[in-house]
């Protein structure tokens, strides 16, 4: 098949699934392009049959907005012809279904080739905080309704979008997806040894985001100190974004500043993942939470919230623990109760990087994507 990807291309989850998508699908023999208005940060070129086509907006004095919706509806109709698309599989539904619904709606209208058909994926924020509000969900809910295909990455995602939305189409739940073989814990002692400084017997707790206040990373900050008031340990918070000036000055206040380091943006987590005893993800809302999914791969166990998609990743008391967001004691103990038992905390790290493999590998998911891929063409 000859495929376009609509995804955005800054550091966040949808980003990262829809170009590893992209990938998994150019290596299983098809073509590939994705569209966004910079290469997703996932993406290298080079590899066989996964292009990067760019969403060029042009400035004009008169517009104080871009015009982003217009012209991705334009590259998508252009690579459509030019590459006889059979899917344009828009990732995060604002604005990109809206954008593939207008390309359908302009190829189908045109004589010529084959029209593609449109799959949305759902990721989280474009219903939780961005499509649900009144600005934008009627166009959001339309869209939604009109792709010939939907997914969501969680049974929770799907449920609200039928609740906040209205939505009355079928949603398929397809969850996030690793390359395992790749996402294995890689100890390196070095990185261990240097985050753990003068305090070799320190626990490392983690954290990984893009920093904004969904994350709550002032939450982060909180138990970490209440864990660090009890047992020797170290914080390391990789990713940057608005919160970030707010949390330096929290860890500052807080008295923090030789035991919480600020690893910035990082082009692979891998190695940060690897030397991490905990990784704590205390959001108010995750509709999956692929970072936890990241951390489980390296047998990280999850001190996480018990909100939207976490507990379809996260089982409790096997692969992590699950508390209210507000709940930082309970975060906090059970935090502790696994620090002061490694024996537990190894197994329960293991625990989690087989249910990795078992659940979430892309040679499982991806097939599925596929196969939803055959069925909207055949229904076109
Ligand atoms: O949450 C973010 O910071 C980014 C956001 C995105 O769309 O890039 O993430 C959402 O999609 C991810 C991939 O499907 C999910 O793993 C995240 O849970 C989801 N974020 C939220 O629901 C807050």
């Amino acid at each position: 098949m000859n495929v376009g990807i609509v995804c955005y291309a800054s550091v966040g989850g949808s980003g990262v699934v829809a170009t590893e998508l992209g990938r998994v699908l150019a290596q299983r023999g098809h073509e590939v392009h994705l569209i966004s208005h910079d290469p997703p940060f996932r993406w290298r070129e080079g590899e066989p049959r996964f292009f990067f086509e760019h969403v060029t907006v042009p400035p004009y004095p008169l517009f104080l907005e871009p015009q982003y919706l217009l012209a991705l509806v334009n590259t998508i109709v252009r690579v459509a012809r030019e590459r006889r698309l059979d899917i344009v599989h828009a990732h995060y539904a604002v604005p990109h279904a809206t954008a593939a619904y207008l390309a359908d709606q302009m190829l189908s209208a045109a004589s010529g080739p084959t029209v593609p058909r449109t799959i949305t994926t759902l990721h989280g924020t474009d219903i939780t905080l961005v499509g649900s509000d009144p600005s934008y969900s009627s166009v959001v809910a339309f869209s939604i309704e009109q792709s010939h295909g939907v997914t969501a990455v969680s049974h929770s995602l799907a449920t609200d979008t039928i609740r906040t939305l209205g939505i009355t189409r079928d949603i398929r739940v397809i969850p996030n997806f690793l390359d395992v073989d790749r996402y294995q814990r890689r100890p390196d002692p070095a990185l261990r040894a240097r985050v753990r400084g003068s305090d070799q017997d320190a626990a490392i707790l983690l954290h990984t985001s893009n920093f904004r206040p969904v994350k709550r990373i002032g939450a982060v900050v909180e138990v970490f100190a209440q864990v660090r008031a009890r047992v020797p340990a170290k914080l390391v918070l990789v990713g940057d974004g608005p919160e970030r000036r707010r949390v330096e000055r929290l860890v500052t206040e807080a008295g923090l500043t030789a035991d919480v380091q600020f690893a910035g943006e990082q082009p692979d987590a891998l190695p940060w993942l690897s030397i991490a005893d905990l990784f704590l993800l205390p959001s108010a809302q995750e509709s999956f939470g692929l970072s936890a999914l990241e951390a489980m791969a390296c047998e990280v166990p999850v001190i996480a919230s018990h909100v939207g998609g976490l507990p379809e990743v996260v089982t409790e008391g096997v692969t992590g623990h699950l508390r209210a967001p507000e709940d930082t004691a309970g975060m906090t103990s059970a935090a502790l109760a696994l620090l002061q038992d490694p024996a537990r905390r190894l197994a329960m790290g293991r625990a989690a990087a087989d249910d990795v493999r078992r659940r979430f590998q892309q040679d499982t998911v991806v097939p599925v994507y596929e196969r939803m891929y055959e069925e909207v063409i055949a229904e076109g």
